[in-house]
């Protein structure tokens, strides 16, 4: 029997990108069920009842939540094709360190600079820039965190540059005159179809931050 797929998402969220990204890479067909986060559906409910948030893929009835944790579940269950991690255990939860921090640092810090004004803002961006920084030095002269391919890194990564240009208008700075790599990497990245077709319109993200600055009665 064919495996049924199904990813839940919901379309600005780099954790809901990374998903699809890594089902790309691997060539999974699925089926893509786009969430409205107001009046989230039975189905993400019951498949994500302890944080009742998107992503989740349900394979063959079986939910798995958590963006991380999917990708990597991706990796190993289509493991035929575009290995995201390396074989070598010690190199593989480095792979894990940097993903997590990536995970963490840059939404945290991220966050900051869209929703705060003055000194938390401008502490935002520090953090931003500087964790930018300590990517861009593990990335070093690889063409990709993952090495020669695209690796667990990458996917966690790279669907936070559609959210550049929110973070650069938001905090008034550019990434790519303070991390020029990091641009270097999204663009090549970006020549991937498994990666284009799933990031977003950063104007279209920012259009959307600002309908929820409005929400929030954030200025
Ligand atoms: C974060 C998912 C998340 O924040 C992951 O999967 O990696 N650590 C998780 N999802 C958001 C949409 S993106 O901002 C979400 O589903 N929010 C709904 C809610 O908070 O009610």
């Amino acid at each position: 029997m064919a495996d049924e797929v199904i990813l839940l998402g919901f379309w600005p969220s780099p954790f809901g990108m990374r998903t699809r990204v890594a089902l790309a890479e691997k060539g999974v067909v699925y089926e893509y069920k786009e969430e409205d986060l107001q009046h989230k559906s039975p189905l993400l409910l019951k498949s994500n009842p302890i944080h009742k948030k998107i992503p989740v893929l349900i394979h063959n009835g079986k939910p798995i939540c958590e963006s991380l944790i999917i990708v990597q579940y991706i990796d190993e269950v289509w493991n035929d094709k575009s290995p995201l991690l390396p074989k070598d255990s010690y190199e593989r939860v480095h792979a894990r360190f940097w993903a997590d921090f990536a995970d963490k640092k840059i939404s945290d810090y991220g966050s900051r600079i869209l929703w705060k004004k003055g000194e938390e803002q401008e502490e935002g961006k520090k953090g931003f820039l500087d964790c930018l920084k300590l990517l861009e030095g593990e990335l070093g002269e690889k063409p990709y965190f993952g090495g020669e391919s695209l690796g667990l890194v990458d996917v966690a990564f790279l669907p936070f540059s559609c959210w550049f240009y929110s973070f650069e208008t938001c905090g008034n700075f550019s990434v790519e005159k303070e991390c020029p790599k990091i641009i270097a990497w999204v663009e090549r990245c970006k020549e991937k179809e498994s990666v284009s077709k799933f990031l977003q319109d950063p104007q279209k993200i920012y259009e959307y931050v600002a309908v929820l600055k409005k929400r929030f009665g954030v200025e």
